[in-house]
């Protein structure tokens, strides 16, 4: 799925800025409050999670539909071209209608869908109406619970909690845009770069739809430097491109060229697109994960798209200053947990050279366990009772199709602590892990992610992975306070993995403990600055006598809001920065250390 751009052939208008919003009580569909304009509405930013900026708590914790609405005019040289409504996230389901007509839905919170509009109609203004349902469920990912009561002297209370811990934020949370295309034009491209010794090699494939199909369209594909030279030409809806005296694609050191693909009739241009690629390979040999045939060791964060004000929403100087920040501090690589993260961040992170694992919104795929309570229960079997197979098939495949060019992916991640101790997780997961080879034309490699529960002698999904990713919190729920145990513990798991699955590489996609900033002690007690310090050190002293273990992403880059509960004091605070990105000690103590070691061969 191509992201959309001005080119020579291609307009885009940013739909952004205040729409109308409203909540809905049940009745909208069912009145078809799409047939007429919206009334007794309120201003709403779009992009951003209504949730915060509506000042209220019936906004913040409203349940169900919430309708958006504006109307847009298409400007008079945009007739006749193909226009393409898209939507960048709407979550977490969405009903699209233009003029009163339903045109599409999209289930799933965080990725981009698209639909077309028709252009020659002589009305130049359309009202575009969107109806968002944020409700989470196990059909859902991610999956949350939903319940309703009728309490004496209220009536029916919803509640609908996530079985995961963040915050619920909803809304048009993604930037909302038209683009035109031409009536013939390039439909999607797919780029797979490889390394030579001599240089580099690049497998285009392009795919076009083409208004006849009797005319003599020519497609050409060119591969363009960061000076603007063409280093390389071709002709077909496919080839390869060989490239000499070839700039690597280098963790914080990017280098990208841009693959432009060109539709013609005779001289006549048709369409054309450029998309970046940087040339890097990924591979994992002999206990190790290789980018560019060197051994990596990932140093940085799991994340979350998360500021004040916006909550989810989409915040470009927010993204902007997070990647510096990671680089201030030595940082290489993040974790989209626990979802895909925005396409502009993504093409950010292509740039600064900051690697990315690109997991999928399957966080809470668990129904004896809920991240927000801690609490655990064992009923039946999750897999006998879940109902998210078919929709995680489709992330996967959506997420793939949208991110699969990006030179800062170099792993997929299918799932965050689902319940990969239970029986039946092998099944469930089997076919998903071969979806995802089979999907990545850069055969990335993939990795699920797992909670202390999964033991080595319980976990059932190893076997089908490339890369052991592990969120423990030996110091923090296990251990609590007892850094000496927890280091003991962290260290018998570890060698406890290395038996199960030898020369496996593994590493720690999670750990972290709550701080809260400006809190100090001499003696260093939990939620203190001293004691977050701590935790980290005794960590890292384990993760360094481990010769497979390739990674340290700490929990979590910022302070983020989540659900109320008796574990979170105004959200999650295992921040390394808080929510306004203010470093609390741990920024310094980590940026220490990482900036002393080297992003490969430090295990080596
Ligand atoms: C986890 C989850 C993450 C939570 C974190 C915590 O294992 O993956 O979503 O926020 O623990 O802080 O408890």
């Amino acid at each position: 799925m191509l992201y959309p751009i001005f080119t020579e052939t291609r307009g885009v208008l940013n739909l952004g800025g205040i729409w109308e919003f409203k909540l809905d009580d049940g009745r909208g569909l069912k009145d078809k409050w799409f047939e007429q304009k919206l009334t007794d509405t309120i201003p709403m930013a779009v992009p951003a999670s209504f949730n915060d900026i509506g000042v209220s708590g019936e906004i913040k914790n409203h349940v169900g539909d919430v309708w958006y609405e504006t109307e847009i005019t298409i400007p008079k040289v945009y007739k006749n071209e193909r226009l393409v409504l898209r939507i960048g996230a709407a979550t977490h389901k969405a009903s699209v209608y233009v003029d009163g007509v339903f045109v599409a839905e999209h289930k799933g919170g965080f990725l981009p869908f698209e639909v077309e509009l028709s252009s020659d109609s002589e009305k130049a203004k359309r009202r575009i109406t969107i109806v968002v349902n944020n409700i989470i469920d196990d059909s859902t990912l991610p999956v949350g619970v939903y319940e309703e009561e009728e309490v004496e002297g209220i009536g029916k209370v919803v509640r609908n909690m996530p079985n995961f811990d963040f915050f619920n934020y909803a809304g048009l949370q993604r930037p909302i845009k038209l683009y035109t295309t031409p009536r013939s034009y390039i439909k999607d491209i797919e780029l797979v770069p490889q390394v030579t010794t001599d240089g580099g090699l690049l497998s285009y494939r392009v795919s076009t739809v083409l208004e006849s199909v009797e005319e003599d369209y020519l497609v050409v594909a060119q591969l363009i430097d960061e000076e603007g030279k063409n280093v390389a030409t071709g002709e077909g809806l496919q080839g390869e491109m060989s490239v000499s005296d070839l700039r690597r694609w280098e963790p914080l050191n990017a280098y990208l060229y841009t693959f432009k693909a060109t539709i013609m009739k005779g001289e006549q241009l048709i369409d054309t697109y450029e998309e970046p690629i940087g040339f890097r390979s990924v591979e994992v040999r002999d206990g190790k994960f290789l980018i560019n045939d060197k051994p990596f060791y990932f140093k940085g964060f799991g994340k979350h798209e998360d500021s004040p004000i916006a909550g989810r929403g989409f915040n470009e100087a927010v993204n902007v200053m997070d990647l510096r920040l990671m680089k201030w501090m030595g940082a290489n690589s993040f974790r989209t947990a626990h979802y895909p993260y925005s396409e502009e961040l993504m093409r950010l992170a292509d740039r600064e050279g900051i690697v990315v694992i690109d997991e999928t919104p399957a966080v809470g795929v668990h129904l004896n366990f809920s991240a927000a309570s801690g609490g655990f229960t064992k009923e039946d079997s999750t897999w006998s009772r879940i109902k998210t197979f078919d929709h995680h098939k489709d992330v996967l495949n959506d997420m793939i199709a949208r991110d699969k060019n990006h030179a800062c992916v170099v792993m997929w991640s299918v799932a965050n602590e689902a319940a990969t101790e239970e029986e039946g997780a092998y099944e469930y997961f089997k076919p998903l892990v071969e979806l995802t080879r089979e999907r990545d034309p850069q055969s990335r490699p993939v990795m699920i992610v797992t909670f202390i529960k999964s033991t080595p002698e319980l976990d059932k999904i190893a076997d089908l992975i490339d890369v052991l990713g592990f969120n423990r919190y030996y110091g923090w729920y296990e251990n609590s306070g007892e850094l000496d145990v927890a280091k003991v513990r962290l260290a018998a798991e570890l060698a406890a993995w290395e038996k199960r699955c030898p020369g496996k590489p593994m590493m720690m996609t999670e750990y972290g403990a709550d701080t809260i900033a400006g809190y100090h002690e001499i003696v260093p007690t939990m939620f203190t600055e001293e004691y977050q310090s701590d935790y980290l050190k005794i960590n890292h002293e384990v993760f360094d006598q481990v010769p497979t273990f390739i990674g340290e992403h700490v929990w979590n880059f910022a302070d983020f809001a989540t659900s109320q509960n008796v574990r979170r004091v105004n959200g999650n605070k295992k921040g390394v920065f808080t929510r306004e990105r203010k470093p609390k000690n741990a920024a310094h103590e980590l940026r220490k250390r990482w900036t002393a070691i080297d992003d490969f061969y430090y295990k080596t």
